[in-house]
Formats: structure tokens, C-alpha cells, sequence
């Protein structure tokens, strides 16, 4: 039987032969399992580790924080600050950048992070997970500041995520396809289980919250209505939906067996430009998606493309199977 190939051996070996990871990406990815594995056990834990439930504290984006999220973040934190691969990172549940402190030595990437996707789903027991996104720092020896951080979505050196659900997977890309890897428990590592990640460019799944709906822009209603329309309408087949409410769960089935998903500005709050921020979740779900076959749009240009001017910066997110993510991008472009 084959040896089992851990995420350690394939970094290692793609360093080596391949030349797509610099010894510090790859302690960087490294150190990033290894919180994902301390954050996975906290959520198998649950009521018995006494960490569901509210923080009682809110964001920096207005939102009540859970315990989990707290805990996330910290553990991505302390396992990152010390290494001397990283100068600074950022988070969905942080106001601003954290300095690697003085004490470490400082390295040549900035990490950004939602260390725990889907908060409302922790509590109920449904797929939650961490998603990050890795760039370069500028050259040169001044310090780190918050501009820095503002690089499009075509700079990313890695991204992935890690969905905590009934296993435990960590999804990669280092700008040459994506592969999966599943959290071996009692190896304690994780083990490679899935190379070059295609997303097929045609599917019958959509996945939004309908009940916004009637907040919605005409060029997403439109997209909405000819899917509910089936087989009888323009589109002459049947569609299913699906909505778990944890963006890195539904990009995980459609990484899997293919499907849109949206998450559209709407009309409900006009100024915020849609709710998934774009440097942590946006940006790294879309290289992903791109790199597995298909295509990510804020509805008018790549979501990679988009220009950065906030490090919490809220973006309209379309993603997944390339013939309907072109569709419904056709219908907010075309006159
Ligand atoms: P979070 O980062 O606070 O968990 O919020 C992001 C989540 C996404 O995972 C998901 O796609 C979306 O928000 C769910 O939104 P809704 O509550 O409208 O279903
Ligand atoms: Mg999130």
C-alpha cells in the first residue's frame, strides 16, 4: 500500500523538487495546521470544553463575538507570532494589524485570517471553519503598517481554509492547483487526500440566503428567478439549493461536486458594498475557486483585481462553476 503523504512530506517535497514554496511559506503553512489542529479539537470539545456561547463583546464590524472566535484567534496568534516567518498579521476579530513584538525575530510575510467562519453555526453543531490568506511584505527594513497590508487579491503567495464539519480538512493553494488534506487524529496529522481540484464549469446548485430577496439588485433577481423557473424556463433544467450559512462549508461542496455562491450587496444596508470582507474571505476563497477551474466576480470585474482600500473592506461575492458565475456577472455588466 502507498505510504500516506502528511502535509509536512508534500510541503517539504514541493519545496524541494518543485520550487513553488520558500522554506518560510512553508514553516508558515505548517505553523497555520498546526493552530487549525488546536482550534479543531476546541470546536470537537464543545459544551464539554465550556467554549459555545457568546463573548460579549462585539468587533470591529458591529458583530457580538463568540467564544470560539475568540479562541481562534488567539491560538492563530500565539502560534504564529514567534516562528520568524511572519511581520505582521490581521483578522476579521481584530480592529487593526498585530505586530510580530520585538522579542521574535521578524519575517517576509503578512498573514491575514477569519480565524472562525460561520459563527452562527458553532453553537448548532453545523461546519465552521478558518480561512487565510498570505502576501509579501514590502522590501525594506521600516516598519509594518496598516497600508501595507492593502495588496490586491493577485498577490496572495497562499490561501486556504479549514473546515471543521464531520472531518476535518485543510484546503491549499500556492498558485499551482488545490489539494486537500484531512486531519488524521490519531496519526495527530494531517494526510493528503485529494490533488488537483477541479470544479466542473457547469452545475444545477445555487447557494444564497433567499430570504433577502426582495433586497436584492436586479441583475441577482433576475440570475434567482430564471434558476426557480426550471425546467420550464429559460434555462430548461431544474436547479437545487443549498445554504449552510458558513461561506467555507459551501465553498468546500462546490470545491467538491461544483455549484454558485452568492452573496450580493443588497439593499438592506446600501453603503456596506456586501457582507464578506475581501483581504480574509473573499480574496482567498477566489484564488482557490480560480485555481480549481472556475471564477470569482464581485458581479462586474475578478474579485482578485478588486482595489484595496480598507483592511476590513466588504466586497459582493460570486464564485464557483465558471459558466454561472459568467452568467450572472453577463447580467450585471450587460446594457
Ligand atoms: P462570520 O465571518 O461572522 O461568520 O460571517 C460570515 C458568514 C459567512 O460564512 C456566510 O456565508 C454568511 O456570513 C452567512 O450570512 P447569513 O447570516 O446572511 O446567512
Ligand atoms: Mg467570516
Amino acid at each position: 500500500m502507498a505510504a500516506k503523504i502528511s502535509l509536512t512530506r508534500y510541503l517539504v517535497e514541493q519545496q524541494r523538487e518543485e520550487g513553488h514554496i520558500q522554506p518560510q511559506l512553508r514553516l508558515l503553512i505548517e505553523v497555520v495546521a498546526r493552530a487549525c489542529k488546536r482550534i479543531s479539537q476546541a470546536v470537537n470539545k464543545g459544551a464539554l470544553g465550556g467554549v459555545l456561547g457568546g463573548a460579549e463583546t462585539e468587533n470591529i464590524q458591529g458583530e457580538m463575538q463568540k467564544k470560539l472566535d475568540i479562541i481562534a484567534n488567539e491560538v492563530l496568534i500565539e502560534a504564529n507570532e514567534w516562528g520568524g516567518h511572519l511581520a505582521a498579521m490581521a483578522s476579521e476579530e481584530m480592529d487593526s494589524i498585530y505586530l510580530v513584538p520585538n522579542r521574535y525575530p521578524q519575517g517576509e510575510y503578512l498573514l491575514l485570517f477569519d480565524p472562525l467562519d460561520g459563527s452562527s453555526n458553532i453553537d448548532v453543531n453545523v461546519s465552521i471553519g478558518t480561512i487565510f490568506s498570505v502576501l509579501k511584505k514590502p522590501d525594506g527594513d521600516r516598519g509594518i503598517e496598516e497600508n501595507d497590508f492593502l495588496q490586491t487579491g493577485v498577490n496572495q503567495v497562499a490561501a486556504g481554509y479549514c473546515v471543521y464539519g464531520p472531518q476535518t480538512t485543510l484546503v491549499l493553494t500556492v498558485g499551482d492547483g488545490v489539494v486537500m488534506f484531512t486531519l488524521d487524529r490519531e496519526q495527530g496529522s494531517f494526510v493528503l487526500t485529494e490533488e488537483h481540484v477541479k470544479i466542473p464549469a457547469d452545475t444545477k446548485e445555487f447557494a444564497i440566503n433567499m430570504s433577502n430577496m426582495r433586497h436584492w439588485a436586479p441583475p441577482v433577481k433576475r440570475y434567482i428567478d430564471e434558476c426557480l423557473q426550471g425546467k420550464e424556463g429559460v434555462r430548461g433544467k431544474d436547479f437545487n439549493m443549498r445554504w449552510v450559512a458558513s461561506m467555507v462549508a459551501d465553498v468546500h461542496r462546490i470545491l467538491t461536486r461544483g455549484g454558485v455562491f452568492m452573496y450580493p450587496w443588497d439593499k438592506r444596508e446600501p453603503d456596506k458594498a456586501g457582507k464578506l470582507r475581501l483581504m480574509y474571505e473573499a480574496n482567498p476563497m477566489a484564488w482557490l475557486v480560480e485555481q480549481a477551474g472556475g471564477a470569482a466576480t464581485d458581479g462586474t470585474q475578478r474579485i482578485l483585481d478588486v482595489p484595496v482600500t480598507k483592511l476590513h473592506q466588504r466586497v459582493p461575492v460570486f464564485l464557483g462553476s465558471k459558466n454561472e458565475v459568467d452568467r450572472v456577472t453577463s447580467y450585471h455588466t450587460e446594457l
